[in-house]
């Protein structure tokens, strides 16, 4: 079958609508703070670390795209302009001054325009705001636990609920954080390396034994939030998944004073044990 140039443009049109609609109704599979079916983008963001590395995900997909388009587009030009039947004669030009100047100083230019937000957004993960609140988070096998210490020193554990939804994301204890606050996480192992990594917050970051590691979030939105460990860390690395609660301050300051009676006795708060052992 011969197309046409015209039915070729037509269908490569049809092509590129498809795509477009593809990309638009991606966002009806997105779902807040956890995956979603058939989801293929990243998570929807809900923090500003999040909001800067999904622009960044979206403007260097954009470039390949782009690039990759006019490789191609010269590729083709080769093989249809210059194949030994339509170009018998070849042309003996070596060089054209012109032409490598420009495709050596325009891929330069390319990367020092994806170098300059590249290190934007570097420097906004790496350089930790003055925080509201401080949580020391340790990766176990094959849990977390999570200490406050500003708000009344209590620390208690976070394992897998296996009856709770969504499947092998929900956890008997959730972290919890007010919303629109600078939280500093820090974080160690207490046996072996896990990662502790909330899509949704734009953070993953090792928890090494021997050391504390420090990342920190702004979620600005409530609701639940959920992540996993990012770290091959044993038999049941695929079962201690991480699970936020975002809510306003109120709420937040009710939980404090309802976490700090519940956890009190709790063997894994280090505060109590420290407590005890100072006695
Ligand atoms: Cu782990």
């Amino acid at each position: 079958m011969k197309m046409s140039k015209g039915q070729i443009g037509r269908r490569l049109l049809g092509l590129a609508v498809a795509g477009v609609a593809l990309v638009t109704c991606g966002a009806a599979f997105a779902e807040l703070g956890q995956p979603a079916p058939w989801e293929y983008k990243l998570q929807e963001s809900g923090s500003p670390v999040m909001d800067n590395i999904t622009w960044f995900h979206n403007f260097l997909f954009g470039l390949i795209t782009v690039i990759t388009l006019f490789v191609l587009a010269l590729l083709v030009a080769v093989v249809v302009k210059f194949n030994a039947k339509s170009n018998p004669v070849p042309s003996k030009t070596t060089h054209n001054t012109l032409i490598e100047v420009a495709w050596t100083l325009i891929p330069v230019l390319i990367l020092v325009g994806i170098a300059v937000p590249s290190f934007r957004l570097l420097f906004q993960e790496l350089d930790i705001p003055k925080a509201d609140l401080t949580i020391k988070v340790t990766g176990k096998q094959w849990y977390w636990s999570y200490a406050y210490p500003d708000n009344g020193k209590f620390e208690f554990d976070s394992l897998l609920a296996q009856d709770k939804q969504p499947r092998l994301l929900g956890v008997d204890n959730e972290m919890v954080v007010p919303v629109n606050k600078i939280v500093r996480i820090q974080t160690t192992g207490a046996d072996v390396i896990h990662s502790f990594a909330v899509p949704a917050f734009g953070i993953k970051i090792d928890s090494i034994p021997g050391r504390l590691n420090e990342t920190w979030f702004k979620a600005t939105k409530v609701g639940m939030f959920y992540g996993q460990c990012s770290e091959l860390c044993g038999k049941d690395h695929a079962f201690m998944p991480i699970a936020v609660r975002v809510v306003n301050d109120q709420e937040f300051a009710a939980w404090v004073e309802i976490a700090k009676k519940k956890f009190a006795s709790n063997p894994a708060n280090s505060f109590a044990s420290a407590g005890a052992a100072a006695q």
